[in-house]
């Protein structure tokens, strides 16, 4: 018999959808937290783009409240200190690169990559979401084409002093993306999320970031293969 793709049922009620619950609603409800305060802090260096920072700070904002009434409705607790742990080696690097004044890291950091994974986890959930969260979570991933948007164009726009450092900051962080989307498998199987599709949806929309950038297909080839050796 052939893999369903979809199973044709899932017990939002169950223990083990439950479980694996509290710890995904968790990453998701910590990364938009941090994606707020990253927004913020972005906002103090690109003192130019710092109305439109706000903005988009205040939507990851709205996103981490949806995500959290996501979890109440299934009466779960999301389990926060896991979530932080998940995201501290990318925390850290943009942290890092905040303090030396590295805005072109912090925006690959944030904008292309945590975006980029953003958009690809939503995709792939909201066809198998339950019904409450599939309303909120469809009028999340609207939100994150727009911030992924306000990376591609800055760099974009700077890309002849960024690209060297863009290029570095893709080699440190490509690998933990990787070893993040390991650590979450199990638990996304659970919630019909295979990471074969979550994979394949974050070098989509992380790679034509790159080429909208302005790096050439052999650039992008070769950047992509940094996940590969996580
Ligand atoms: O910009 C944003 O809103 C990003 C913070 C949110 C990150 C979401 C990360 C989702 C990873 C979930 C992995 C589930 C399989
Ligand atoms: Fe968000
Ligand atoms: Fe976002
Ligand atoms: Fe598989």
């Amino acid at each position: 018999m052939p893999e369903l793709a979809v199973p044709l049922e899932l017990d939002f009620t169950s223990e083990t959808y439950k479980s694996a619950y509290s710890r995904i609603n968790a990453i998701v409800i910590e990364g938009e937290y941090e994606a707020n305060s990253n927004y913020i802090q972005l906002a103090d260096i690109l003192t130019d783009k710092k109305e439109e920072l706000h903005r988009l700070a205040k939507m990851e904002n709205r996103h981490m409240k949806g995500f959290q009434a996501c979890g109440r409705n299934l009466q779960i607790t999301p389990d926060m200190d896991y979530a932080k742990e998940f995201f501290s080696s990318l925390h850290n690097n943009f942290q890092i690169a905040y303090a030396e004044g590295k805005v072109v890291t912090c925006l690959l950091i944030q904008s292309l990559i945590i975006e980029a994974f953003a958009i690809a986890a939503y995709n792939i959930y909201i066809p198998v979401a339950d019904p409450f969260a599939r309303k909120i979570t469809e009028g999340v991933v609207k939100d994150e084409y727009l911030h992924l948007n306000f990376g591609e164009e800055w760099l974009k726009a700077n890309f002849e002093t960024a690209k060297e450092e863009l290029e570095a900051a893709n080699r440190a962080n490509l690998p933990i993306v990787w070893r993040m989307l390991n650590q979450v498998e199990d638990d996304a199987r659970v919630l019909a999320m295979e990471k074969e599709a979550l994979v394949e949806d974050f070098m989509i929309s992380y790679g034509e970031a790159l080429s909208n950038i302005g790096f050439s297909t052999r650039d992008i080839m070769r950047m992509s293969a940094y996940g590969l050796t996580a």
